[in-house]
């Protein structure tokens, strides 16, 4: 097995995004994955009516789909899922988990799809084959023995809107509301943010608006590895000479330049389309002084406007109308000069001053964002500065303009629509206690965070899992592991195997599930699925693939199974018949959320699907104010846990960042074509000045320690220096990898999302 890769190449990549560098990466995993024979007819109905909605990223899906509606990273999220590989009962009786553990994340996964119900048998150190009767029932007398806020159910946000639904069900009938999910690490930054700013938890930005846009901004989302099919909405944008304009520490090579791999004359000839007009290579945390620097300079423009009898710059109709707080909010803006928002931004006052001035001259500005804002401690309030600057000119509630905020997981969105989450208040309790017969918990269950501390802490004793790879994508992972032997019950429902699954508890079930591509049958019948994309829009699709194995469940098989031996009959779920009928389990989605999802069994299969309503894109703002909130920054104070890199000019900010060969913690190989990595994973950007400044050149191998908390040692390595074009001061490395040096702690303040994009480290040799 190997398990270190000695020799990185590091040559930077001249190409635009897509082209032929993209067409050879999805050939390459097709024949790895042994997939060529079952995935290009596959690839064909990816993301279409009728067919199966990527597993990949979130990203809108149009009405009218290209040929071939996937991107790369789509297809080898298929090949990944179909591959011929299986890793069944013969595979663990030769593995014992010890060994295992010393396998790479990648090597995990490459082994192929799991086939069987698997129990854990601490005697041997090895998975043995079970059945799932014998799951089912051991895993319900367990947790009926159990105080039901000692267990977890956490949902990585892949599961579909029927599966998400019967889940969020079974943990509330069973007791508890403890349902954290990947969104915790995600963009709960933005469903805190968005909800007190303009009343809506989601974006406003629908696929239509890109068609009306006269400026995007553009924050701290890589499009070309992360939603690449983006890349085709934001081509035809620059095509009417659209500016994009770009905030991120890193030249991310699809945000550069795209050549769209599925034209022929793009291909073929020297044509790429320029993508950003502006780019600013921002601070790592330096955006909300970027936010202020561009609205010092419009309040500037707007006084001079207004001195020389010119039309204002500011909507001041708008601001009086819809919104409150603007007077505090300019005045902490006018608190901060020049000098100090450049130091904080890392960027000059002209950049601020170039951004500001195409905003004022736009009349319809998008902002689309990820995991740079959200993943800081000052998530919320990075998403409610881009939602103050839209505020400044009516940019949302008219077509063209709004705020997009790009989500993980293909239902993500959606798990949160249907119940998936810890607060109880965010659920139709009286509906669901009316029409299922049970009381839904009042108490509020645990975060992401709250459910590792938990594990921590010894309060939490039992986790089930749909889906997700938690002890990978949480903060402190060795911390995490160690606690993690104290489970009482580990329990994951799963298609591949990953670390995750080889921390066991004292009892531990692995149960592999159906991928989102394969058909669904149950008694006979085909089954078709749901879910929600970034855009809040709603799409029927149903697998075409046929299953990787024959005992394989449907992860609403799963859960109905583990819920009628769980629960018996203490709720009026009739768990078999939704599992038996899907149509079932969407009638009650549509009985409780009658507003999103009424008429659903017909409007989910309309081209394009069906958007849920969105009140801040009609100008209503269901905020407790009743209008749209300028929100007051208050942390252009040194963060604290920062604050160290203030002082300690050795300390360099990190962001743990994806590379174009991965899916989160799934790991497809270890090239990182647009940023010109090959062959590694063990790397650390940094800047040239910076690696001269601390004694060192670009190649040696550093550890990378992190510099808070320094009585609790926390390290990764080595990793190899590039020299990058990166600002002074910080630094990137890949996620998971660089978990370990996250504390639990370190998290978002309110929407407790880690903040994985700020950790201050040092170098060590
Ligand atoms: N192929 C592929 N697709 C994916 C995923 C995947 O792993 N692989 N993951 C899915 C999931 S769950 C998610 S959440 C999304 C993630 O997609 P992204 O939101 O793009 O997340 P990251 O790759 O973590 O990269 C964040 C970007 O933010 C920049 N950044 C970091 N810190 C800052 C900052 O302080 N300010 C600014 N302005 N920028 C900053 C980084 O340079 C990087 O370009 O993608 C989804 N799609
Ligand atoms: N340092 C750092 N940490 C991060 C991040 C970061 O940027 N930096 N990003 C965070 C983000 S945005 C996210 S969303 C989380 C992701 O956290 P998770 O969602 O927990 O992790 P994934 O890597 O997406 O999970 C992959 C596993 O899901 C299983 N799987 C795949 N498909 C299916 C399916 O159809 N059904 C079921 N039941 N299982 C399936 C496979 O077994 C696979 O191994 O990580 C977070 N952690
Ligand atoms: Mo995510």
């Amino acid at each position: 097995m190997q398990l270190f890769h000695p020799k990185p190449r590091y040559k930077p990549y001249t190409h635009a995004a897509g082209g032929w560098g993209s067409a050879q990466s999805v050939m390459a995993i097709l024949w790895r994955e042994q997939a060529l024979q079952r995935a290009p007819l596959a690839l064909m109905r990816q993301n279409k009516p009728k067919g199966f909605a990527c597993v990949g990223c979130a990203w809108a899906k149009p009405g009218d789909p290209h040929a071939l509606e996937f991107c790369e990273n789509g297809a080898k999220a298929t090949a990944w899922e179909l591959t011929a590989l299986r890793t069944g009962p013969d595979f663990f009786a030769q593995h014992t988990l010890t060994e295992l553990r010393t396998w790479t994340d990648y090597a995990l996964e490459q082994h192929g799809r799991l086939t069987h119900p698997l129990r854990y048998d601490a005697s041997t150190d090895r998975y043995v084959e079970t059945s799932w009767q014998q799951a089912y029932q051991a895993i319900g007398s367990h947790l009926r023995q159990r105080i039901p806020d000692e267990v977890v159910f956490y949902a990585s946000g892949r599961a579909s809107l029927e599966a998400s639904f019967m889940y969020q069900l079974l943990a509330r009938a069973y007791g508890t509301n403890n349902l954290p999910d990947s969104s915790n690490m995600c963009h709960e930054s933005t469903s805190v943010g968005l909800q007190e700013s303009i009343g809506v938890p989601v974006g406003t930005v629908t696929l239509a608006d890109f068609e009306h846009t006269d400026c995007v901004f553009f924050f701290g989302q890589n499009v070309g590895s992360n939603s690449p099919r983006m890349l085709h909405p934001l081509q035809e944008v620059r095509k009417r000479k659209v500016p994009i304009i770009t905030f991120n520490p890193l030249r991310e090579r699809g945000l550069e330049r795209f050549v769209n791999p599925q034209s022929p004359r793009e291909m073929l000839g020297p044509e790429s389309t320029v993508i950003s007009t502006q780019y600013h290579q921002v601070a790592i945390g330096g955006d909300t002084a970027a936010v202020i620097g561009i609205t010092r300079h419009l309040l500037e423009m707007d006084r001079l406007a207004t001195a020389q009898g010119l039309p204002a710059i500011l909507d001041h109709a708008f601001i009086g109308e819809h919104t409150q707080g603007f007077a505090a909010f300019v005045a902490e803006v006018e608190r901060h000069d020049w000098a100090d928002l450049e130091r904080k931004s890392g960027l000059n006052r002209s950049a601020m001053e170039a951004a500001a001035t195409v905003y004022a001259r736009s009349q319809r500005v998008m902002v689309v964002y990820g995991m740079g804002m959200t993943q800081h401690r000052h998530g919320v309030e990075n998403v409610q500065m881009l939602v103050n600057l839209l505020l400044l000119r009516g940019n949302i509630g008219r077509p063209g303009a709004g705020i997009c905020p790009v989500r993980g997981h293909s239902n993500v969105q959606g798990q949160r629509t249907v119940g998936i989450t810890e607060d109880p208040a965010k659920v139709p309790v009286d509906k669901i206690e009316q029409l299922f017969g049970f009381t839904v918990p009042p108490r509020k269950g645990t975060s992401t965070v709250d459910a590792c501390a938990g594990v921590l802490d010894g309060s939490i004793k039992a986790f089930i899992g749909l889906g997700g790879n938690f002890l990978r994508a949480v903060p402190d992972t060795p911390r995490m592991e160690a606690a993690w032997t104290q489970l009482d019950l580990h329990v994951q429902v799963a298609t591949k195997l990953n670390r995750t699954h080889l921390v066991p508890g004292k009892h531990t079930w692995l149960l592999p599930c159906l991928g989102r591509i394969e058909l669904d049958s149950q008694d006979g019948v085909v089954q078709t699925y749901s879910t929600e994309d970034s855009t809040g829009c709603v799409h029927g699709w149903k697998g075409t693939s046929a299953p990787a194995g024959e005992h394989l469940r449907s992860e609403v098989a799963i859960i109905a199974g583990l819920a009628e031996a769980t629960l018996g009959g203490r709720t009026r779920i009739p768990w078999d018949a939704w599992r038996r009928d899907y149509a079932r389990v969407r009638q009650a989605i549509s009985e409780v959320y009658p507003e999103i999802f009424h008429d659903m069994e017909t409007r989910m299969w309309a081209p394009g699907g069906f958007h849920r309503p969105l009140p801040a894109a009609q100008r209503q703002w269901k905020t407790e104010s009743g209008k749209a909130q300028f929100i007051r920054p208050r942390s252009l104070e040194e963060d604290s846990d920062v604050a160290v890199g203030a002082q300690r000019r050795d300390v360099l900010q990190l962001m743990t960042i994806r590379s174009n060969d991965q899916f989160n913690t799934t790991v497809y190989g270890y090239d990182d074509r647009f940023r010109g990595v090959k062959g590694t994973r063990s790397v650390v950007f940094l800047n040239p000045n910076d690696v001269t400044r601390l004694g060192l050149v670009a190649g040696d191998w550093v550890r990378l320690r992190t510099a808070v908390e320094p009585e609790v040692r926390r390290e990764v390595g080595p990793f190899q220096i590039i020299a990058y074009d990166i600002p002074s001061g910080c630094a990137a490395a890949y996620y998971p990898e660089c978990n370990a040096l996250v504390p639990l702690w370190h998290h978002a303040e309110r929407s407790k999302v880690p903040a994985a994009k700020s950790v201050p480290i040092t170098l060590h040799r």
